[in-house]
């Protein structure tokens, strides 16, 4: 469908597309793997910015899992809208930047034809944290994921990211083109090691060679990428329909604030974003566990208690008294203390946190933070708990937010209903959690060290402020457990 009643579709040759530069002369120069809402918002915009001054850096997306993407870009030639939204303001625009974008799962081979193409001297990636096949609490690859496995069998036709990055490596070997950056925007730590780890140690599965070339001559830079972007919803293109006066399947809806700081080591070049509001540094490392342990840690603390509190979105979390308290006191009394120096004023930067959470402009789902926390937790909660305990300081806040984590993943919620969990681990956490007294249910939770690793499980500081917090939540429910700590019952 391009029309609906008088509205008409987004397109090139039909309406919304009065870009600032002129679109039929932008060529590829970034070929992103992971094309959700985030990128869209982020990177996308960041490129989109510079297309003026250099149409050499457009973006050929792919898709790894799922047709709908490209059927919703395709008939609107991949341009879409960007809402940027807060309390006060709403503004549109339409975006470029976005040239092309492929369904790996029935385009493999154009998506590793795009890769090996000469003018492309960046490939970008935001495909999750379990997108890396990686042990999450050690960061290296997993050799028994099943991706893994189907890809060493077959490493022609990958269907991981590991797998793909390297095949297309190979071939842009075997073509002799120069080298290029793997850019990783995901919210890991060292997010541009862990790739280097992942993608290396898989070309070490496959080849020596091909992993010493991978060493020797592409660059993995860290990234801290920072935009609020909830998935997207009908009501979104409700909102374009009424406000642009065009459809437009696909819609993004983000925040005013973005931040994206980078390591400058871009091997094949790359775009000029320091003069669009990039940070462009020599160690990305002190931003990202700023960003990941202030932001993301109390993001997922907000998710777990808000979701088993009945808070539908982040916004209302927030605006509960005691869970604002709560993470507020989690970031000055807990996370800073472990942040490197020269990161600025925390304190301010909490507060614009506490501000950024507050837009009810942004329908954020407490559900939707709550998904993968096996995979998120290592990094927005467990390093902090971990450098407390060996500090002899305690993190009561955080680990409340494990607790509420492990509650939540035992699948029901406190009216006795069923939780719809999305987690790798999902099964092997609903069944450790589901039966039993809370000090077995957790022992059993604890043995999964590919979170945990296999040093916090050893701590009985760790484990007895856990059993206190998870046995509260579920005799008090959370907000009774929140009222409790914030109140200094504790
Ligand atoms: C969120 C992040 O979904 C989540 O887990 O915590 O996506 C968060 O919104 C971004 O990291 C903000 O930059």
């Amino acid at each position: 469908m391009t029309t609906d009643g008088q509205f008409r579709r987004l397109s090139a040759t039909s309406v919304g597309a009065d870009l600032p530069y002129d679109r039929s002369l932008v060529t590829p120069g970034i070929v992103h793997l992971g094309v959700g809402a985030f990128q869209r918002a982020h990177l996308a915009i960041y490129v989109d910015d510079i297309l003026g001054a250099d149409p050499s850096w457009g973006i050929i997306g792919a898709s790894l899992r799922r047709p709908d993407t490209r059927a919703a870009l395709a008939p609107q030639d991949f341009l879409y809208t960007l809402v940027v939204r807060d309390d006060v303001a709403t503004h549109m625009r339409v975006v470029g930047a976005l040239l092309d974008l492929l369904d790996a799962t029935v385009q493999r081979d154009e998506l590793l034809t795009a890769m090996a193409d000469p003018r492309i001297r960046i490939i970008s990636l935001t495909v999750t944290e379990k997108g890396y096949c990686h042990d999450p609490a050690t960061g290296w690859i997993d050799p028994a994921h099943p991706d893994i496995l189907h890809d060493l069998a077959n490493p022609h036709v990958p269907v991981s990211v590991p797998g793909l990055i390297v095949r297309a490596l190979e071939m842009r070997r075997a073509a002799a083109l120069p080298p290029l950056a793997v850019l990783s925007c995901d919210n890991l730590p060292a997010n541009g090691e862990t790739t280097a780890r992942v993608v290396t140690g898989f070309a070490e599965m496959r080849d020596d060679d091909l992993a010493q070339y991978i060493r020797r001559e592409i660059a993995f830079p860290s990234t801290m990428v920072d935009r609020i972007v909830p998935a997207t919803t009908e009501v979104d293109c409700a909102l374009v329909k009424q406000v642009a006066g065009y459809l437009d399947a696909w819609p993004v809806v983000t925040e005013p604030f973005t931040q994206w700081v980078v390591e400058d080591r871009f091997p094949g070049g790359r775009p000029p974003w320091e003069r669009v509001g990039a940070e462009l540094v020599a160690d990305v490392r002190p931003f990202e566990l700023m960003k990941l342990r202030m932001l993301n840690g109390s993001h997922s603390i907000l998710a777990y208690l808000g979701y088993l509190g009945g808070c539908v979105h982040i916004a209302e979390a927030v605006a509960n008294p005691l869970l604002r308290r709560l993470i507020h006191d989690f970031m000055t009394d807990e996370v800073m203390a472990t942040l490197p120096v020269g990161l600025g004023d925390l304190a301010v930067y909490r507060d614009l946190l506490l501000r950024r959470f507050a837009n009810t402009a942004l329908k954020h789902r407490t559900w939707q933070i709550a998904m993968d926390g096996s995979q998120k937790l290592p990094q927005r909660l467990l390093g902090t708990i971990r450098e407390r305990l060996a500090r002899g300081l305690a993190a009561t806040r955080a680990t409340l937010g494990v607790a509420a984590w492990l509650r939540y993943a035992s699948g029901i919620d406190e009216h006795g209903k069923d939780i719809d969990v999305r987690d790798p681990l999902a099964d092997r956490l609903k069944a450790a959690l589901s039966a039993g007294a809370p000090v077995a249910a957790l022992g059993r939770a604890l043995n999964m060290n590919e979170v945990f690793g296999a040093d916090l499980p050893q701590s009985e500081v760790f484990r007895a402020e856990l059993l206190k917090q998870y046995a509260s939540l579920l005799e008090r429910g959370a907000l009774e457990t929140v009222k409790h700590l914030v109140e200094g019952g504790r």
